[in-house]
């Protein structure tokens, strides 16, 4: 048995050596996961790892908890159903600057650092964008030492796994245990019972006041799960606080003893599925009624939890929102005004107006989508079932509201319809988006243009009634681990050449400008990338067995499949050159290799039809010796956080394409340009703000803007007929999809595709755009055949990246809409 020298098992954690890790990690092999190093599997080594950095973590999550008490600081909550938070180990490690010292330990215990990392699977507790990005924020708060926790739940089924069989996608269960979760810290002794379903009796309380009671009801209980979150240089370890269900009957003695046992377990599966599994973006009318319940279960929790927290301090509640601020990531945590106003009037009587100004004084909201089937709207009668007395709450704030509405529009008689919280056409339904910017004191929107068309178009009567809550915050991303950590060969040429401050500030990045030109740099730049596309090119193989030429242009699409984004697009331009060399003998200028990666909502048919198309366009092509090193199709399955950090640091040309006015933001476009990708794309989202910073030059646009496409769609005018017939060059690549030259085994497979085009109005307009973007396209050829021209541009992409930290981000909420101070 091997000494262990150190109990308990280490750490101060930037003082830690590698016999003090060596002996942390033996120890927690030893004890916390029953091995030994010789018997010991590289799943227990990872866990034993994985253990012992914890350790090094909590200690300094409990200091700065200590700290924010001793300041009595502000603190956030951000709310979010989802956070995507990848793997943890690496990030930590990186965070820390322990990553030599760990590999240098595990080398010593003749075990290599990389397999043990690779052992770790992703969190995937989200399903998009709106879930990455929490994650990211969660990171730039603790690196700039502010008090800022994210709460969501904790699933037991994260995001699904994909496969691709037959080109089809298959949806499998994901991977992330939280069960045995060597990060997550469990608090079972903190449980919040949370009561829904049941009836309100109408009643008085004290001094005759109307005092409804809400009884009857079923509790679930909420068991929180803290997961430490360290910023850069490990100062500060915040925390984020994740609620997995459990039967309030499972605790009681009584219903297993009274003869109804069989009952009692079903009522206890019953209750713990609350927190089972994460919904798909598209939620079916059946899975509607858990949903609301996950939703409702998130909040309540919260609000339990911060008012605790609060009342500990010994605050009074008349100051809660000066200490306290809550931030819905979009709508789906936006019961959380609801709760609030619950708490605040039934649990702490308080009256009804200073109930709301503390609620809205706490609360803010963002929107995060322009897709109009995004905003959430719960059916009355199914949330007076499960919440009958926030129905009544909602009644009341909505009776309220109105009235303000009427005198303040008294001649527009169909304000107060068109705002109302409650939708009369199609079945009574609540409008969340209304109640979240009812109940908020901030709404913004997460990039310029985004912003604007949620005052312009989305909520433009609300923006008029109050101008001054509506704001526009661009996103961000964590350069820590989407530069720094994913991308370690360009993170040293960077640091070798202006400094690690980029690490922490992103904005001297800017130093970069002065070597874009720079031979020397230009050619160790070169090296880089070579060694990173190399690195995919191998992981392709692996993954495929697909060949792909590591010198040709890495064209890359990664994202969600959906349509507004088009992959269309994307494939319409692949076949275009395809026949381009089979038929016109015109093979292009430079070889490329197009990759895509992202799945499909699973109830979402035009979406997986888009990835079998990708998989067919790939299979035929690939396979076409006429086309040999010139073109080539990959589609990586399981896209997800660790896909993108091997793949965003290969990329030559980065393909954010959406149709203007539908993509809110992007930040997968942040991250690409981070790492010195060119971007081709529309004026979309935060396309426009990273055009605007690395300059036109250094940037390929293309397309209708979001104006012309509003009118083209108010005048009804667009019609694909038109293109089709005008360019022979678009009609030849379109007709593929009503042949069947991509589907000779599945005859008529992709006719839905060109019927989605030709005779349903092209809704994306893919048509409209087509030929802009093949120009377009054909300048990144040009561009691409002048390597030091095409380098250049790459490197000024990354040194004017700076604005896209999601530290800048984080700092702007924190100043204009939090009040948040970082606590040193
Ligand atoms: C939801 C749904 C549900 C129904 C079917 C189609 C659909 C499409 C989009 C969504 C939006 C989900 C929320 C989300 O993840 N939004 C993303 O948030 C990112 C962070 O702000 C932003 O960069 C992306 O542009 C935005 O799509």
């Amino acid at each position: 048995m091997t000494h262990i020298s150190h109990y308990p098992p280490v750490c101060n954690a930037l003082e830690a050596d590698n016999g003090a890790l060596r002996d942390a990690i033996l120890y927690h092999l030893q004890y916390s996961c029953g091995s030994t190093k010789k018997e010991a599997t590289q799943g227990e080594l990872a866990r034993a790892v994985m253990l012992a950095v914890r350790d090094l973590l909590t200690e300094r999550m409990l200091a700065t908890e200590k700290r924010y008490q001793q300041h009595n600081a502000k603190r956030l909550y951000y709310l979010s159903m989802e956070f995507h938070l990848g793997r943890t180990l690496g990030n930590v490690l990186a965070n820390l600057g322990l990553t030599t010292l760990l590999a240098r330990t595990m080398e010593e215990l003749g075990v290599d650092l990389e397999e043990i990392r690779e052992q770790e699977s992703d969190g995937a507790l989200g399903t998009g964008g709106l879930a990455r990005l929490a994650a990211c924020f969660l990171d730039s708060l603790a690196t700039l030492d502010m008090p800022g926790f994210g709460y969501g739940l904790k699933y037991q089924f994260g995001l699904f796994r994909q496969e691709l069989v037959q080109g089809y996608q298959k949806e499998l269960p994901g991977r992330w245990d939280t069960e045995h979760n060597p990060w997550l810290i469990s608090r079972p002794d903190e449980v919040f019972a949370i009561p829904m379903y049941g009836r309100v009796e109408p009643s008085r309380g004290r001094n005759n006041r109307y005092a409804p009671v809400w009884q009857d009801q079923k509790f679930v209980l909420g068991i929180p799960h803290d997961m430490p979150i360290a910023g850069a240089g490990g100062k500060t370890v915040n925390t984020l606080r994740l609620f997995s269900a459990r039967s309030a009957d499972a605790f009681d003695i009584q219903i297993f003893t009274a003869n109804d046992y069989f009952q009692a377990i079903r009522h206890q599966l019953f209750s713990e599925s609350v927190s089972k599994m994460l919904y798909p973006s598209d939620v079916d009318d059946q899975s509607l009624e858990m949903r609301l319940k996950q939703e409702y279960f998130l909040v309540a929790c919260t609000i339990q939890d911060i008012m605790k927290k609060y009342l500990k301090t010994g605050g009074e509640i008349s100051n809660f929102a000066q200490n306290t601020a809550i931030q819905l990531n979009d709508t789906n945590p936006a019961l959380a005004i609801a709760e609030l106003m619950r708490c605040l009037v039934d649990e702490h009587q308080l009256d009804w107006d200073n109930s709301w100004d503390i609620t809205r004084a706490t609360c803010a909201y963002t929107s995060h989508t322009l897709v109009p089937e995004a905003y959430e709207k719960w059916p009355v009668q199914l949330f007076e079932k499960v919440l009958p007395r926030h129905l009544q709450i909602i009644y009341e704030i909505n009776h309220r509201f109105l009235h303000e509405v009427r005198l303040r529009y008294p001649d527009d008689e169909n304000a107060p319809t068109r705002m109302s919280l409650i939708e009369e056409t199609g079945g009574r339904q609540l409008n969340m988006a209304h109640l979240a910017i009812i109940g908020s004191h901030s709404v913004n929107g997460v990039a310029g243009l985004h912003s604007q068309l949620l005052r312009d178009n989305v909520f433009p009567d609300f923006a008029d009634m109050f101008p001054e809550r509506f704001s526009n915050k661009t996103n961000g991303v964590t350069q820590r681990r989407w530069l720094y950590k994913a991308n370690p060969p360009l993170a040293n040429l960077i640091t070798s050449a202006i400094g690690n401050e980029w690490i922490i500030r992103a904005e001297t990045l800017s130093r970069l400008d002065e070597f874009a030109a720079d031979s020397q740099f230009q050619k160790q730049f070169a090296e880089t990338r070579n060694h990173n596309k190399r690195s995919l090119a191998d992981h392709i193989m692996r993954v495929t067995g697909l060949v792909i030429n590591p010198d040709s242009l890495f064209d890359v699409q990664i994202k969600r499949v959906h349509e507004y984004k088009r992959q269309l697009l994307h494939l319409l331009y692949i076949i275009h050159c395809y026949r381009a060399i089979i038929e016109d003998g015109e093979p292009p200028q430079v070889p490329r290799t197009h990759i895509f990666a992202g799945k499909a909502a699973p109830g979402d048919p035009a979406a997986k039809l888009i990835i079998k198309l990708i998989n067919n366009i790939g299979q035929v092509i690939n396979r076409d010796t006429r086309t040999r090193d010139m073109l080539k199709v990959v589609m990586l399955p399981d896209f997800g956080v660790s896909l993108a950090e091997k793949i965003i640091p290969a990329a030559d040309l980065s393909e954010q394409i959406s149709m203007a006015g539908t993509e809110a933001s992007g930040t997968g476009n942040m991250k690409l340009a981070m790492n010195g990708a060119l971007t081709i794309g529309t004026r979309d989202g935060s396309n426009i703000e990273i055009m605007e910073e690395v300059g036109a030059d250094n940037f390929f646009t293309f397309g209708l803007d979001a104006d012309t496409i509003e009118e083209l769609r108010t005048e009804n005018s667009y019609n694909a007929w038109d293109y089709y017939a005008d360019n022979p060059l678009i009609r030849r690549a379109v007709d593929c999809l009503d042949s069947d030259m991509f589907c000779q085994e599945e005859p008529g497979l992709f006719r839905d595709i060109f019927a989605s085009l030709m005779y349903e109005g092209d809704y994306f307009f893919h048509l409209a755009d087509l030929e802009s973007y093949i120009d377009t396209q054909q300048q990144v050829n040009e561009l691409y055949t002048h390597p030091a021209s095409w380098r250049k541009k790459a490197i000024l992409n990354i040194a004017r990246s700076g604005k896209f930290s999601s530290d800048r981000t984080v700092m702007e909420y924190a100043e204009t809409i939090w009040q948040l101070k970082p606590v040193v």
